[in-house]
């Protein structure tokens, strides 16, 4: 398995944990497996989830880890309990924890597995979409222009979430977009049932019951009455896709009617999206970064999103702004990291702390780069001077695995052949890139797939 998180975790996404699992997160996160991003996958990200989780490492979202083919009808149901046993044993611990004994069975009552969402987290896309695809639909007109009514409609509540958080409004209209298309897909379904669900059936069990407790205790608290308590099948909740555990330590009564509600107060999403911000590490005045052109012959292994020199560093090595760009005054000490999100071939970027903020939002490379564009184009800027490679084939799954295979094989450790591009993987694809003298993005084409197989 890959490591975890760095810039390039986007094949996290795939698993990761955090905030969304719902198949339009999936999708999408399908499209950044290629990336070197959504997240490796994730091991650290569930360790995290799995404990109880400091807000400012634990994404808002959550995406399942590692799918298993699921054997007979079943599903792979791991569990020796039926459902039943399971309740009543989760029901003592959520007692002792001081959850009411009325509230578990309001919110218990007629609770059964949903296999769909068993279903959802076992499922692993074989094909994932080339960046570039994933960018045309996150960044499409009509949610430009919805960002920018919203931008003016929220114009004072924006501007008094801006002087309490510190996070540029733009970005916090993105994000909005970016997980539930403004509130209009926020996952249809009950969270104490997606939740009980994941923790019944076993694979996830740690994970799944802190969720289940922290929702149980958010009904508890009177923020939402159960049967509005919808969301994604991984439990992301509401129009910022929280899991429970974030919305404890990070949701907030902006609107001040004494509930923290992501469900239906535009005002509580917006300022609860700028406090998970804020506690990830979000720079006051800063960009989250900007589009560079690359000198030839540039050594592309410095090119892995971990790697960090100031801006001025990064000059010295020839790296520079698009023709007529310039950096922003202030901004040549700023440790920045350089991003390749489609290789060698496509657009580069050098990307500030911001951008590392706003990926604690959602482990994903595509994801970060899609939200901080976003926030641009809300004011017509954000658009990529380079091209995109359109011409290159994107791996399939089984092709994606051969990789694996035979960068093991070649003695690169490339962890388990999972299918997953993570950071081992890419680690692996660059010492290979290295040695056989090709440019060393990390980057899975179908011409280093070849190159491996001719050795
Ligand atoms: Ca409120």
């Amino acid at each position: 398995m890959s490591s975890p998180d760095s810039y390039f975790l986007d094949q996290n996404t795939l698993f990761c944990i955090s905030r969304r699992w719902h198949l339009r997160q999936l999708v999408a996160v399908s499209s950044l497996i290629l990336l070197a991003a959504w997240a490796g996958k994730s091991t650290v990200a569930q360790a995290q989830l799995l404990q109880t989780v400091a807000v400012t490492t634990t994404p808002a979202i959550v995406v399942p880890v590692v799918p298993v083919v699921p054997t007979g009808d079943n599903y792979g149901i791991q569990s020796t309990q039926t459902f039943e046993q399971w309740r009543a044993g989760f029901r003592k611990e959520a007692l002792a924890a001081g959850v009411n004994p009325s509230l578990f069975d309001r919110a218990f009552a007629d609770i059964t597995p949903d296999m769909s969402v068993i279903r959802a987290d076992r499922s692993q896309p074989e094909f994932s979409r080339p960046v570039w695809e994933y960018l045309d639909g996150a960044l499409s007109a009509p949610r430009v222009r919805k960002g920018q009514m919203l931008l003016k409609q929220y114009a004072n509540t924006l501007a008094a979430i801006e002087q309490r958080y510190g996070v540029d409004r733009r970005v916090l209209v993105a994000i909005w977009g970016m997980e539930s298309n403004f509130g209009s897909f926020q996952g249809t379904k009950s969270v104490i049932r997606s939740l009980a669900t994941l923790a019944y059936e076993g694979r996830r069990q740690g994970f799944a019951q802190a969720q289940l407790l922290a929702a149980l205790q958010i009904l508890q608290h009177g923020d939402i009455p159960p049967d509005k308590m919808l969301g994604s099948w991984a439990g992301a909740m509401g129009q910022t896709q929280f899991i429970p555990t974030t919305y404890s330590n990070v949701a907030v009564d902006f609107d001040g009617d004494g509930r923290r509600d992501i469900w239906g107060s535009p005002v509580d999403v917006l300022a609860s999206i700028a406090h998970y911000l804020q506690i990830s590490g979000w720079q006051k005045s800063q960009s989250w970064g900007f589009e560079v052109e690359l000198p030839n012959a540039f050594n592309y292994s410095l090119a892995d999103g971990e790697i960090r020199k100031s801006v001025a560093e990064w000059k010295q090595l020839g790296v520079k702004l698009p023709n007529g760009v310039s950096v922003p005054r202030g901004y040549e000490q700023l440790s920045a990291a350089l991003l390749l999100p489609a290789g060698y071939r496509g657009p580069g970027f050098l990307i500030l702390d911001n951008f590392r903020a706003a990926f604690k939002y959602n482990n994903s490379t595509s994801y970060t780069l899609a939200a901080n564009l976003l926030s641009e184009r809300f004011t017509g800027a954000g658009l990529i001077a380079s091209e995109w490679p359109k011409d290159e084939q994107q791996l399939n799954r089984s092709q994606r695995v051969e990789l694996q295979t035979l960068l093991s094989r070649h003695n690169y450790d490339s962890g388990n052949a999972d299918g997953i591009i993570g950071t081992n993987t890419r680690k692996a694809i660059r010492a290979a890139q290295q040695s056989f003298g090709l440019p060393a993005d990390g980057y899975p084409t179908p011409e280093f797939l070849d190159a491996l197989r001719n050795r």
